[in-house]
């Protein structure tokens, strides 16, 4: 046979898989479409189309991958590695097109083939490989990391299933699998090279080897091998390309052999079906749940797994296991990376053979933590019998560290016994159990809250003796969000408005968006910015027709909360003021009351009965009150399912008011709260969180602030809170009380909610009634402002103006100087034909 003959079509100047003009881009994606989905345009689906553009899209960023990674191996810069049980990185394709900055090239060379690229945009399944605040927190600083030029890599588990999508079925949530792997995922490439074993269980042995030295030998009941999977992050218009990579479980080849061998063939099917449990599925709750093995097992696993890959880079880089610290920095993402503080002393001592101080030494200047709760219910500790026959060699490790830190402790303060036992890694005060909080303070140089409050509170509370031994060691870093992802790409019309009236600059500086405040009295001005809220709020209402068919008025304040179903977060108050307002109107139809549109939208962890009620009563009272002829449609009320990052992205631009009403002192920070802002939506809030630090931002003036402080409460709850006092003092209170025991908002069930009553009324250890009348006329002053449209398009503009403080960029540089002592890298892109 001979070979085809050579043409000489027209060539594209631009080189195949780089190339970034819209012929290139055309070529490439019809390419892709036939070599990889095996589809023809003329019978290609949505998405065919969607892989073809994904795989494009993903060929640009492979050649900044692979410059990044190379330039990370060949230089002596340190690398920060984020370690993170949970990755909310939210759909694709949008961010990076945005981040290469090629969305338009992408929009016309589609459009020539007759594809609309918003339509390839919504057909991304997004992997939510995360519940709420941390895991999308761990996204946005991936995100900076990237955009700033700083060596890093995210570590995290690949779970197969990643939060439930959640569905209202007659008014209550109901959990469906989250199967976002079923139609392939064009962003990861799968790296079966890079895998690593992890052990568990079985016991260890001790010995003395020919140099005298005392070893230990862990003797596993059974080992997982853990698989790279890489998904690259592009910075925005920077050729820096980190990865996220995440470890997924596989059975070690030999153990089923040996097995098959025995003729075991079942057997040894289940040992493989059993390590490929281990990265299954995410556990939706955002609390720890005790006994919990499995959970355990996913945090060791996938700690283990990514320190052994540091520990490879660092052979790569040609250095010393001794330099391991001055070359990697490790942040653990609250306690559940925090294993970390022996599986690196179990490394270096057991399999690298360091001396005991030198690894101390290492471990504690290679790791930091972040606390992200000071709920006790939150803190992580494990019970010792369930840690001891799952980790028995890191548990031997963590006993040794702790009779070191215990011994430090005594000398320190001779004679205080209450202290030692406050301090140990284990809590003796009944059947012992394990304080990962405390063995990630140990193991660290450095802790810090999220937020100033937070912090401060972690010093005083749950950290108190630690930072008064180590004042040295505590910081703050007030968390950020990226405004690439939630300004950019999620509100585009805001986006080019703030580059004609700042520059072009303010997405990688968002200091700038300062200069806004000169237009907050400009009536042209206010008048566009009035019409991008507009379209945006014409968007979400309809998107909330067609997830739940309710209509909502575009012109109506839109009032909303969304994240996670919690009690201290207090959906439940929002609602009691829903449920006042209509009262209201029952009493006196002719009220005055300016239109408002209540859009509640987050998950309750399925186990989480008062979460899941909550849900309940939300669309109970949305039920009756957007029927009801009384109200007219002045009032209206949503609960939009399955809140995700996609979602978010069309409902944090259309916020009028954002709802930020948890009990002060319980919400470590909030970022919710900084993306409302950014989008320009005002905050009604408590001094909680990052909302101390928003009002100090944006002024008193234009914050509507309510409820006790975080002494008040403590307070209130010393002196003892009697709920009842502020029932008997409330006739409107009293009236709500009422109407939900009544049944009015259960069909006639006079059942259902008293779980709810019984919490607010008996045993409440968030306050909401407390805060109830506060929280009402704040909400009537917000009613006031709007009606001054003037008024309130300024207050709006100058949220946006003054939310530079909240970018994510900021945060990663107070990481970079303050805790981990990284400058950036610049990438080079040779040039390639
Ligand atoms: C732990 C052990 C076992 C099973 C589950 C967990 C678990 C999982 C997720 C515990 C906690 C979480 C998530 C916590 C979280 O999202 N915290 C939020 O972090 C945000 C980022 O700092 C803050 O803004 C929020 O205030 C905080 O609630």
């Amino acid at each position: 046979m001979e070979d085809a003959p050579i043409t000489t079509s027209t060539p594209i100047a631009e080189p195949a898989r780089s190339g970034l003009g819209v012929d290139a881009l055309r070529r490439d994606i019809v390419d892709n479409l036939i070599c990889l989905q095996a589809r023809y345009p003329e019978i290609a689906t949505p998405h065919d189309w969607y892989m073809a553009l994904a795989y494009t899209v993903r060929d640009r960023m492979m050649t900044r991958g692979v410059a990044t990674g190379h330039a990370y191996v060949s230089h002596s810069a340190k690398i920060a590695c984020y370690l993170s049980a949970e990755f909310l990185i939210g759909p694709q394709l949008g961010n990076n097109l945005i981040a290469l900055g090629i969305e338009n090239n992408v929009r016309s060379a589609l459009r020539s083939l007759g594809v609309e690229l918003d339509a390839l945009i919504a057909i991304e399944e997004e992997p939510g490989l995360g519940n709420g605040g941390l895991g999308r927190l761990a996204a946005c600083y991936m995100d900076s990391l990237s955009t700033l030029e700083i060596p890093a890599i995210g570590y995290g588990i690949r779970y197969e299933f990643g939060i439930f999508d959640q569905e209202i079925r007659d008014g209550w949530q109901v959990e469906v699998t989250d199967k976002w792997l079923q139609k392939g995922n064009p962003w990861e490439i799968a790296r079966p090279d890079i895998a690593f074993y992890v052990n568990f269980g079985g016991r260890t042995e001790s010995e003395t080897d020919e140099q005298g030295r005392l070893r230990v030998r862990w003797i596993p009941g059974y080992t997982v091998k853990g698989v790279a999977c890489d998904t690259p992050l592009p910075g925005f218009r920077v050729n820096t390309c980190n990865m996220l990579r995440l470890w997924k479980s596989e059975a070690i080849e030999s153990f089923d052999l040996q097995d098959f061998n025995a003729g075991d063939y079942y057997e040894a099917v289940h040992e493989k079906v059993k390590s490929e449990t281990l990265s299954k599925v995410l556990y939706p709750n955002d609390e720890p749940e005790s006994g919990k093995r499995l959970r355990l097992a996913q945090q060791y696993f996938f700690v283990s797994c990514s320190l052994q890959d540091m520990l490879r880079l660092l052979a790569l880089k040609g250095e010393p296991v001794g330099r391991f610290a001055y070359l990697f920095t490790a942040q653990l993402n609250d306690t559940h990376p925090s294993i970390a503080v022996a599986e690196l002393m179990r490394l270096l001592v057991d399999e690298k053979l360091l001396p005991w101080d030198e690894a101390w030494d290492i471990t504690r200047r290679a790791l930091a933590y972040t606390n992200h709760t000071l709920l006790p219910e939150a803190l992580e500790t494990w019970g010792l019998p369930l840690f001891q026959s799952l980790l028995p060699r890191p548990l031997e490790i963590i006993y040794e560290i702790n009779r070191r830190f215990l011994d430090e402790v005594r000398h320190r303060y001779p004679g205080d016994d209450a202290r030692i036992a406050r301090m140990s890694m284990i809590d003796e005060s009944g059947a012992k159990r394990v304080r990962m909080a405390h063995l990630a303070t140990i193991g660290s140089h450095a802790v810090n809250g999220v937020a100033a409050l937070h912090t401060k509170l972690l010093e005083e509370t749950v950290l108190r003796d630690f930072a008064e031994l180590w004042p040295e060691r505590f910081r703050n870093v007030t968390n950020g969000v990226t405004p690439r992802r939630f300004v950019m790409l999620s509100n585009p019309g805001l986006a080019s408005l703030l580059g004609e009236a700042v520059g072009e600059h303010w997405a990688t500086d968002l200091a700038k968006l300062r200069k806004l405040d000169e237009y907050a009295d400009d009536a042209a001005f206010q008048d566009r910015w009035r019409r991008v809220k507009r379209a945006n709020k014409d968007l979400l209402a309809a998107n909330i027709r067609s997830a739940t068919g309710i209509a909502v008025d575009p012109a109506a304040l839109f009032d909303i909360q969304v994240k996670r179903i919690h009690e201290y977060k207090r959906q439940h108050l929002n609602a009691l003021y829903i449920i006042t307002l209509y009262e209201r109107l029952r009493l006196d139809p002719h009220l005055e009351v300016p239109p408002r549109c209540f859009v509640f939208g987050g998950k309750a962890a399925p186990g989480y009965a008062m979460a899941k009620l909550i849900i309940r009563l939300i669309t109970g009272v949305a039920e009756v009150v957007n029927n009801d002829p009384v109200v007219n449609g002045r009032l209206k009320v949503v609960f939009f399912p399955d809140f995700n990052v996609k979602n978010a992205q069309f409902i944090y631009p259309a916020a009028d008011l954002s709802e930020q009403i948890s009990t002060a002192g319980k919400e470590a920070s909030g970022t919710g709260n900084m993306k409302f802002m950014m989008n320009g939506a005002l905050t009604i809030g408590t001094l909680d969180g990052a909302n101390v630090e928003i009002r100090e931002e944006v002024g008193d003036e234009n914050f509507f602030l309510f409820g006790l402080t975080a002494e008040a409460v403590e307070r209130v709850k010393r002196e003892g809170y009697r709920p009842a006092d502020y029932v008997c003092a409330n006739d409107e209170l009293h009236g709500v009380i009422e109407a939900i025991g009544s049944g009015r908002f259960s069909r006639g069930d006079r059942e259902m909610f008293r779980p709810l009553l019984d919490n607010l009324l008996n045993h409440d250890p968030f306050l909401v009634l407390a805060d109830y009348a506060a929280y009402v006329a704040r909400q009537q002053d917000v009613s006031t402002a709007w009606q001054d449209t003037r008024r309130w398009n300024r207050m709006s503009i100058l949220n946006t103006a003054r939310s530079g403080k909240f970018s994510s960029d900021r945060a990663i540089r107070e990481y970079c100087e303050q805790i981990w002592k990284i400058e950036p890298v610049r990438i080079a892109l040779e040039r390639r034909r």
